[in-house]
């Protein structure tokens, strides 16, 4: 059934949500309204809906998805602005830009949401907090506008963080803090537990995931059907969901400069099982979405010439997973010249499988 956390690839989550996003993009446009409750969406007289409201405007109780006309008694001095999708939808792409510079694996949720997977992001020394608050500080400098963010091992925890401190914060959750951090957790923090299970887990007696942890896979399956799975890992801070980007890929590589050169194949041997762990560990987390056609390897020597050679995979029965077989191509790739190596890679090229096979669409006349 379900391992431990221990035991799974560590991944670095960033989940960026921008605040009030709507209505700061509104302010940012006009600053006359940056110290006054200010709401975007339809006119209170016209039967409109609140899309958002600054933080000014939460205060007196309004939120989004309220009727304008509600919003108005509760704040009577409320300023409505109607909203201009087409603004906001530039001002998206160029948050968006900001993420590009860390990594392509970016995982839109909406007009101001996205997971970031930034495992193998090499900037920042690889710390994903540090990466996050640059993030932070290139929106607020480049834009003007100031975006929260969650940093954790998964997609559930990531999210619960960015909110942890919102607006303009920050909040950390490490692998070694993801037992603490769940325990106590409210279970009206996760998502999909909505006002009806929330009520119905308090009358079992359920308020933390702490509290959740007690029961069996079994009871909560009984208790909550299909979701009960997903509540037992939940609970325990477990979430395998990969960051799914509308980009396709057509290849994955993992490759490795080493300090030292090294002088010969006995050398390169020793190193070669780190890069295949790496790269089999990275395949693991999209093999659902593709398969592997072809294998490569990549030599670049100490006078930065560099080589590579490929085979494809004879049968997509057969496991290209195999060290014998990348050592084998690393080894013809090396005698091309048999000099000192300075870098060493591996990488497979893909089929996406969800790609339709040409010919199998249905025309419109079948
Ligand atoms: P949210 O991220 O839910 O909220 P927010 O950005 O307004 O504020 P915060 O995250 O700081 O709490 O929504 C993002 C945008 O989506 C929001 O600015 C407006 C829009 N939106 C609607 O149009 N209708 C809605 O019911 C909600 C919740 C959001």
């Amino acid at each position: 059934m379900s391992t431990t956390t221990e035991s799974r690839a560590l991944r670095k989550i960033i989940h960026i949500d921008a605040d009030s996003f709507y209505a700061s993009v509104e302010i940012r446009e006009n600053p006359s309204l940056a110290d006054k409750a200010v709401a975007v969406g339809g006119s209170p007289n016209k039967r409109g809906v609140i899309a958002t409201c600054n933080y000014n405007a939460r205060k007196f109780g309004v939120h989004s998805a309220m009727s304008s006309a509600r919003a108005l008694q509760l704040c009577p001095h409320l300023i409505f602005v109607k909203p201009r999708f087409e603004l906001y939808r530039t001002v998206s792409h160029q948050i968006q830009d900001i993420f590009q510079e860390y990594t392509d694996q970016i995982e839109p949720l909406s007009l101001d949401e996205a997971y970031l997977d930034v495992t193998e992001c090499r900037q920042c020394q690889g710390s994903a907090t540090l990466i996050a608050e640059e993030i932070r500080q290139k929106v607020r400098e480049r834009l003007n506008l100031t975006v929260s963010a969650g940093v954790a091992p998964n997609k559930f925890l990531a999210k619960v963080a960015s909110d942890w401190n919102k607006p303009d914060g920050l909040y950390v959750v490490r692998p070694q803090d993801v037992g603490r951090f769940v325990f106590q957790l409210p279970v009206s923090k996760i998502n999909g537990v909505g006002k009806v299970t929330a009520a119905k887990m308090e009358g079992l007696g359920i308020l933390t995931c702490g509290d959740l942890q007690v029961w069996t896979l079994a009871d909560l399956a009984l208790n909550f059907g299909s979701y009960g799975e997903r509540l037992y890992n939940l609970a325990r801070g477990i979430d395998d969901r990969p960051v799914k980007t509308d980009r396709i890929r057509k290849s994955l590589s993992t490759e490795h400069t080493y300090d030292k050169d090294l002088a010969d194949f006995s050398a390169i041997e020793e190193k070669a099982p780190a890069i295949f762990e790496e790269l089999t560990q990275r395949y693991g987390r999209i093999s659902d979405q593709y398969r592997v056609t072809k294998r490569f390897v990549k030599v670049k020597f100490a006078d930065f010439t560099q080589t590579t050679l490929e085979e494809i995979i004879p049968s997509p029965s057969e496991p290209w997973q195999s060290l014998p077989d990348f050592l084998r191509l690393m080894k013809a790739a090396w005698e091309r010249q048999s000099k000192p190596v300075r870098l060493l890679g591996m990488g497979v090229r893909l089929k996406d499988l969800n790609e339709p096979v040409v010919g199998e669409q249905l025309s419109l006349f079948d």
